[in-house]
């Protein structure tokens, strides 16, 4: 009786799990289909295929009602299973699992696209590169001091269609190295330009070697005065002495020194901007193995000339220190001392506010010069080195450092370019706009940077006091630039 007790509840417990979780059909507890998920319900079952996965020729059907039909689970919808989806297709090959294909054999590729075909091991033409290869992709690796014609080291190929093509397309060449460049420690690659001392350009050969053009190296004061430094470093400074312009002493048997002479814009600029200084000649003094001269080129109206303290202005042109400076009047107004080994200094005397002193040094004075004119090495942030040698930012500083004598006859202000545009915000906007002249896209080729003569421009024109003065100091600063 109690075996019997037993065996009744058991059946009425399975009975009951039975109609809650499984069809009471013949069919097995639920569809059999791999990479799904289902819901089920007596006879019914909705199958959803898992991410990446859809129906098998189904158009892109991922769901589908299933019924239990003599003992087999049936898709209302035709559907029997789930396959991997892959997009882009696979073109030579089948979908393994959802994004990667399987290649058939002789494809290749993401999607098998590429037909593995003879390159066999026939590279295009490399030169001075290491190779590695399957068959299929090769990798050249340049030697150590050697670059592709881009500056890389690397270049990648594939075999495609017969044929080995650049992996990136931008490298679209043979993988051919080239040995590098060096010019002050400094690596380069084949083609690669690059600026030099005094405006020269560098170019790298194929074979290592550079060529460079060989420019003169030019320094200038000019107007009130604004001064630019053989490295092309624009900045202005107002003091009112003698200063050491440019200055050589290392080249055996020769010693120059030009000193140009600084002196007060009062006579000619607006009295209200006192502390303007301008050009007022200068004074080159030379030796060359044991004989010496001085030349004085003066700021008026004949642009007269002094050599060793004797008026020779109606004797030019003239040899000078046995014949190794020749002095002549290029213009009525223009002045210049040319050295035998090409050094020339050029003295325009027009008034002091359009007077300049322009020296241009063979590239033989490259790393020799000193003074308000710089150092020659194609390196600006060097050019403000003063007297002791301390490399400055501060012009006023490095300025007055260069000083022939520590007292000025009218040395009555020493320091930085007056701030005429604070001074005078009313004249702001116009000067403004005529110097934006400068910043504008004439220039954006030009290899000077144009910022220091911007600067320069913005003191003049705020310190026009005139329509007239406006106008010739807008003229000055834009033929410094061009
Ligand atoms: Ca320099």
């Amino acid at each position: 009786m109690l075996k019997i007790l037993i065996g009744l509840i058991l059946f009425v417990h399975l009975g009951s799990a039975q109609r809650s979780t499984a069809p009471r059909s013949t069919c097995s507890r639920w569809p059999n289909i791999r990479h799904t998920t289902f819901d089920c319900s007596g006879s019914h079952c909705t199958v959803n295929c898992t991410t990446g996965y859809e129906f098998e020729d189904s158009n892109g059907q991922t769901s589908s009602e299933f019924n239990c039909i003599n003992g087999k689970w049936i898709s209302e919808s035709g559907v029997s299973k789930c396959e991997a989806i892959c997009d882009p297709a696979c073109v030579n090959g089948y979908c393994l699992s959802p994004g990667s294909c399987v290649c058939l054999e002789g494809y290749t590729g993401a999607q098998c696209e590429s037909a593995i075909s003879d390159c066999d091991n026939v590279y295009p033409g490399y030169t001075n590169a290491d190779v590695s290869s399957d068959g299929t992709f090769t990798s050249f690796t340049c030697y150590d001091g050697y670059t592709l014609q881009d500056g890389n080291t690397t270049l990648d190929m594939k075999c495609e269609n017969s044929q080995w093509i650049s992996i990136d397309p931008n490298q679209n060449f043979a993988a051919n190295c080239y040995p590098m460049c060096e010019y002050k420690g400094i690596k380069y690659t084949t083609g690669q330009k690059f600026k030099v001392e005094c405006d020269n350009e560098c170019t790298c050969g194929t074979d290592g070697d550079l060529s460079c053009t060989s420019k003169a190296c030019i320094g200038q004061c000019s107007g009130d005065p604004h001064c630019k430094t053989f490295d092309g470093l624009s900045y202005a400074y107002m003091g009112q002495c003698s200063y050491h312009l440019f200055k050589v002493d290392d080249i055996v048997g020769q010693e120059i020194d030009i000193i140009s002479h600084h002196t007060s814009c009062v006579y000619f600029a607006d009295p209200s901007v006192p502390n303007a200084s301008c050009l007022a000649g200068l004074t080159l003094n030379a030796k060359y193995f044991g004989r010496s001269t001085s030349i004085v080129f003066k700021n008026d109206s004949q642009s007269s000339v002094e050599v060793n303290g004797v008026d020779r202005t109606s004797n030019l042109p003239i040899a000078v220190l046995g014949g190794k400076i020749y002095i002549r009047k290029e213009d009525s107004n223009v002045l210049s001392a040319t050295f035998s080994d090409g050094l020339k200094v050029t003295w325009v005397s027009k008034g002091y506010y359009e007077s300049s002193i322009t020296v241009k040094a063979p590239i033989s004075y490259v790393g020799r010069t000193r003074g308000l004119l710089g150092t020659t090495d194609g390196d600006q942030t060097n050019d403000l080195i003063t007297a002791e040698g301390i490399v400055q930012n501060n012009a006023a500083i490095f300025g007055t450092s260069w000083r022939v004598t520590e007292i000025c006859d009218n040395s009555t202000f020493v320091g930085d370019a007056p701030d005429t545009c604070a001074m005078y915000p009313e004249r702001k906007a116009k000067a403004v706009e005529a110097c934006s002249y400068l910043k504008s896209e004439i220039f954006a080729e030009c290899p000077v940077d144009a910022t220091g003569n911007y600067e320069s421009c913005l003191i003049d024109l705020c310190a026009a006091q005139n329509e007239e003065a406006f106008n010739g100091f807008r003229d000055i600063a834009y033929t410094t630039l061009t």
